[in-house]
């Protein structure tokens, strides 16, 4: 990214919050509400991953405490006698902050912070957490701060904790809701808020137009997406050598990558690797992130890596699913990729029997990366149509670009011209509009 297309804002530490302290990890209790329909097994799930997040922030779990409830407690969230519970265990344990794995509203985060004396979180709060951690480009880091201001902005306040939060770094110190200025500080945020969604918009007409560029480019654009630590980023690498982090830590990648990737019939295709999914990823985060997410709602095609590894990954499949509805992409082809089938080859297999269509691969071995670049790419051919074309032989650099974007079916010799039948996907029948006579009427 050039810097005239950048925000020229650099991120607000002072208004979107402090970094992490890494000196000092904090103890944290997580709390989880189980309600009817919340199986036992699926409330320990959650809570193991929000253990992992929390990790990934750079806090410890100490301690776990779950409530079953016929409803959340309007003021508390969990019963008034399990938050003295809660406040107990906090001091036996010398716990400085409470995570609930359910979304807190403002209102009952404050209260929370009120009786407890000490930070109260939420699942959002961990999450935007890492992602603030792990933004790089001005763009990136940009989402980051909307997404962080317009969290905090509804939990601004005047009271009794603004000593509390201000004293403290660290997770939770950032999204405290003590307050001293409390006027002034809300003006600036939505100030800043303003800014940066006219700065982020700008970004976005830009990539528009990048993307006309591309399609005259003929070029089919896949995004791989996937649950967070799937394999993504290590797919990208392994196909295209890239060099994108590849790490063992959750939203390792927030910024999109792209490739280009020769398929084995030599059609180039760009690959893009970006930010991934978690079940119940705040929707504040997806709207912030719209125009990193673009890509994938854009995509001719998506390749979605699932972690066979991973103790749900039917689960994963149905979060990712439910992002992509969120995003406007559920429309786009999806081609399953069933990853680390060297970790989990049982429950690779198994995850297969379900999904016929998938491919089984290691992204980390390369085992069955073959399949996987030839199932993309008979995907993508599947896709085009087949147009009648008539290209004069002094044009053989026309004729030239149809054999490496698309697929000749047939070809009949005329006194001044090949008469010839191809199959082209929607860009490059768009470039190449001039020499088409028409639709052959099958795919
Ligand atoms: N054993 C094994 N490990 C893998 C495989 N693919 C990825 N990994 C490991 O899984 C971890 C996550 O991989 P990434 O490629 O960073 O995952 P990602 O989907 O990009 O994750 P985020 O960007 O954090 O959402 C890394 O430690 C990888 O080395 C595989 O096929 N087998
Ligand atoms: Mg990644």
């Amino acid at each position: 990214m050039t810097d005239s297309q950048s925000p020229n804002t650099p991120y607000n530490e002072a208004l979107a919050g402090t970094l992490i302290d890494r000196t000092i990890r904090e103890k944290i209790v997580l709390v989880a509400v189980a309600l009817p329909g919340d199986t036992d097994e699926a409330v320990e799930a959650s809570l193991d991953e929000l253990a992992l997040l929390v990790d990934t922030a750079g806090a410890d779990e100490v301690a776990r405490l779950v409530q079953r409830r016929d409803a959340p407690d309007h003021t508390w969230y969990i019963g008034k006698g399990k938050v003295e519970e809660l406040k107990e265990l906090c001091l036996a344990l010398d716990a400085d902050t409470v995570v609930f794995d359910n979304e807190l509203a403002p209102a009952q985060q404050f209260k929370l912070e009120k009786l407890l004396g000490r930070t109260a979180l939420d699942r959002t709060a961990v999450i935007l957490d890492i992602f603030g951690q792990n933004a790089h480009t001005m763009e990136g880091k940009a989402q980051v701060e909307l997404a962080l201001l317009r969290y905090r902005l509804p939990r601004l306040r005047r009271g009794a904790n603004a000593k509390m939060s201000q004293q403290r770094g660290g997770v939770g110190g950032r999204f405290g809701s003590g307050e001293t200025k409390l006027e002034t500080d809300r003006r600036k945020i939505m100030r800043r808020i303003t800014k940066l969604e006219r700065e982020l918009a700008s970004l976005s007409e830009t990539r528009a137009l990048q993307r006309q560029g591309r399609q005259r480019s003929g070029l089919a654009s896949v995004a791989i997406v996937g649950y967070t630590n799937a394999g993504k980023s290590t797919l990208l690498n392994r196909l295209t050598d890239s060099g994108v982090l590849s790490e063992d830590r959750l939203f390792a990648t927030l910024d999109p990558t792209t490739r280009r990737l020769a398929l084995p019939g030599g059609e180039p295709v760009l690959l893009t690797d970006t930010v991934g999914f978690i079940s119940r990823l705040p929707h504040g985060l997806v709207e912030s992130f719209k125009g990193t997410l673009e890509v994938a709602a854009l995509a001719d095609y998506l390749v979605h890596v699932v972690d066979a590894s991973s103790p749900d990954p039917q689960g994963q499949i149905d979060a990712v699913h439910e992002v992509l509805r969120e995003i406007e992409a559920a429309e786009v082809p999806e081609l399953l990729v069933i990853n680390k089938a060297d970790l989990a080859p049982v429950a690779a297999k198994e995850l297969q029997v379900e999904y016929s269509d998938a491919v089984v691969v290691s992204a980390a071995t390369g085992d069955g990366l073959d399949e996987f670049l030839r199932a993309i790419g008979d995907r993508l051919r599947a896709l085009a149509v087949v147009y009648d074309m008539v290209i004069p032989y002094d044009r053989g650099d026309v004729m030239a670009s149809v054999h490496r974007e698309g697929e000749v079916v047939s070809t009949t010799d005329d006194d001044a011209a090949w008469v010839i039948r191809a199959r082209l996907s929607d860009a490059s029948a768009g470039r190449l509009a001039d020499f088409i006579t028409s639709d052959a009427g099958i795919s």
